[in-house]
């Protein structure tokens, strides 16, 4: 199976996982990236199921009205059972780095308030040891670079991703080389340098179900 074909696997094994809870009135948390706009694809055959879905991004909103599905400000919404995404790596504790796609401040978001965070990825995404994918720390522009100077005294070796604006106005530094042992530690220390709005770790609140596309077939991990 090519990569995208275990995407579209984890998409649709996300959905039979999601689908006996649906009821009239959930709401779908979803994520953004590749392996999340699988799901999105997936998902719209059961629109009927369910009432809407809050998304992560304007990109993934974007692409659930295309497939007519309603998308709910998270402000209106009391919760929900579930969050859908993808990761840039994962491990086996089911922390993971996220933030390629720029929408690490909103993912985090959604995934706190949903009820269980379900992370759908190939098996290229699973790693013994987080750090080999830049960690994105999303900052104020103001505050960039005395940001980069602070994750340097880190160990890390911050990268401006030139261009990028975030749906939220802030920037995106991408942090190489770091040593990521304690990714709850670290992932506390990045929050706490003044400008930070969020780091890319997903380690205090990691994934509660690893939905692995593996050329065996679909690995639930819990
Ligand atoms: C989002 O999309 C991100 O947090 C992560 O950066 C990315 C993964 O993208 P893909 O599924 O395209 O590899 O989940």
């Amino acid at each position: 199976m090519t990569q995208d074909e275990l995407k579209k696997a984890v998409g649709q094994a996300a959905v039979d996982y999601i689908r006996p809870h649906l009821e009239d009135d959930s709401i779908v948390g979803v994520g953004t990236g590749s392996t999340a706009n699988c799901f999105i694809d997936a998902l719209a055959q059961y629109k009927h199921l369910f009432d809407g879905a809050v998304a992560s991004s304007e990109t993934s909103a974007q692409r659930l009205r295309d497939h007519g599905i309603p998308v709910y400000d998270l402000n209106a919404v009391d919760g929900m059972d579930f969050y859908i995404d993808g990761a840039d790596e994962i491990n086996e504790h089911l922390e993971m780095i996220k933030g390629g796609g720029a929408a690490l401040t909103r993912e985090k978001i959604v995934a706190a308030v949903a009820r269980e965070f379900v992370c759908v990825a190939d098996e290229s995404k699973l790693v013994e040891r987080m750090g080999t994918f830049p960690l994105p720390v999303e900052v104020i522009p103001m505050a960039r670079s005395f940001v980069a100077r602070e994750l340097v005294k880190l160990g890390g070796d911050p990268v401006y991703r030139e261009g990028v604006v975030t749906d939220n106005g802030g920037h995106i530094l991408d942090v190489h080389n770091l040593s990521i042992a304690s990714a709850m530690e670290l992932e506390s220390k990045i929050n706490q340098i003044t400008g930070v709005i969020t780091n890319g770790l997903f380690a205090l609140r990691p994934a509660n179900v690893l939905l692995l596309g593996t050329q065996d077939g679909v690995r639930t991990i819990k």
